[in-house]
């Protein structure tokens, strides 16, 4: 076989043969893609080198060069910020690491507006784990000025979404609308190649992830939920287990591949949540639902929240759709 035929479809060949999916799409989708991908790989080389650059330091202290350290987060942020203002595809973002919107200048403006987190799970960066940036991707409403409320829409109007993962590889995962597609970047030709197609998540429950330490601010449901998958393990046979990461994009994509639920429920008497509704929820619950899970706040689908804030937080349970029912019925009960 010649070489050309040998190797698999890039990210690009892959948004281009999908954009037929869209009959209104004038390219801008496919650029945008393209760019995220761009800027995946522009931080994912700064995190590949972290360790040695000392990137993990805290902002405005020196490096051995006696260079400024910039935080990785904000190195990522910034990123992330540049290669989509100009990509010309985007009017305004949002970002974890930003309190307001962030407009594009008017002459590079395009289409869409992206809600982000550049860098989620970013305590963790000191201890080697892996770590992510997650989008979500909407048409922009308003063909004058974006404000926020072009972001403070529900995610079920997301027209994209997904996540770059800094991991043993570096992976983008991104959905449609109409399936979820997985590319793993080739650090020798500096390409995303296609390396799962149309992602399903299992539907029996093989993983839970929480962190079991919040035991004391857990509504009532969440023991009971807990201890009905657990009694699924006999003597005989181990058929759950439990694995939790701390790091939102690492434990969703390892439950997507092999088939498991993320629960972080919010406080007990505040009703908050930890998690981010716009950057850090939605997009996780729109790739959920498009490979066929579910993802709730425990009453209602997370697509269906109204945000009121940038920065709004809740409660999440996500993963196989009968498991999040269950934890649902479960906290209806209260017991
Ligand atoms: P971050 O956006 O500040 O990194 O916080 C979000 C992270 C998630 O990645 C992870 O699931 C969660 O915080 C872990 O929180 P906790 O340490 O409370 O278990
Ligand atoms: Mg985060």
């Amino acid at each position: 076989m010649s070489l050309a035929a040998d190797f698999g479809i890039t990210l690009t060949q892959h948004v281009l043969r999908n954009q037929h999916q869209h009959p209104d799409a004038r390219g801008h989708f496919s650029q945008l893609i393209t760019q995220i991908g761009v800027a995946g790989k522009l931080i994912a080389a700064q995190v590949r080198r972290a360790g040695i650059i000392e990137l993990w330091g805290t902002t405005g202290t020196t490096n051995v060069q006696g260079e400024t350290v910039q935080k990785l987060d904000r190195i990522a942020n910034d990123t992330f910020i540049e290669v989509l203002k100009r990509s010309g595809c985007v009017a305004a973002m949002a970002s974890e690491e930003e309190t307001k919107i962030i407009p594009v200048p008017k002459e590079m403006s395009g289409d869409y507006v992206v809600a982000f987190d550049p860098l989620d799970g970013s305590s963790n960066i000191d201890a080697n784990v892996s770590i992510g940036t997650i989008f979500a991707i909407y048409k922009r409403n308003n063909p004058r000025d974006v404000v926020d409320r072009d972001f403070l829409r529900p995610g079920s109007e997301q027209v994209a979404a997904g996540y770059i993962i800094y991991g043993s590889s570096t992976a983008l995962v991104y959905t449609d609308g109409v399936s979820v597609d997985c590319f793993t970047l080739d650090p020798s030709s500096g390409e995303f190649f296609l390396t799962r197609e149309d992602v399903k998540i299992p539907e029996r429950l093989k993983v839970l992830s929480l962190n079991e330490c919040n035991e004391p601010y857990w509504p009532a449901g969440i023991q009971g939920y807990l201890r009905s998958v657990k009694a699924q393990n006999t003597e005989e046979k181990r058929v759950i287990s439990s694995r939790h990461i701390g790091s939102l994009v690492s434990d969703f994509h390892r439950n997507l591949v092999k088939g498991g639920l993320f629960l972080y429920p919010p406080h007990k008497t505040t009703g908050r949540g930890k998690l981010r509704l716009l950057y850090e929820c939605n997009p996780l619950a729109f790739i959920a639902e498009i490979a066929g899970g579910a993802a709730s706040n425990g009453k209602q689908r997370i697509l269906d929240l109204l945000p009121t804030d940038l920065h709004e937080r809740t409660g999440l349970y996500i993963g196989p759709k009968a498991e999040v029912a269950a934890v649902e019925a479960w906290l209806a009960k209260g017991e």
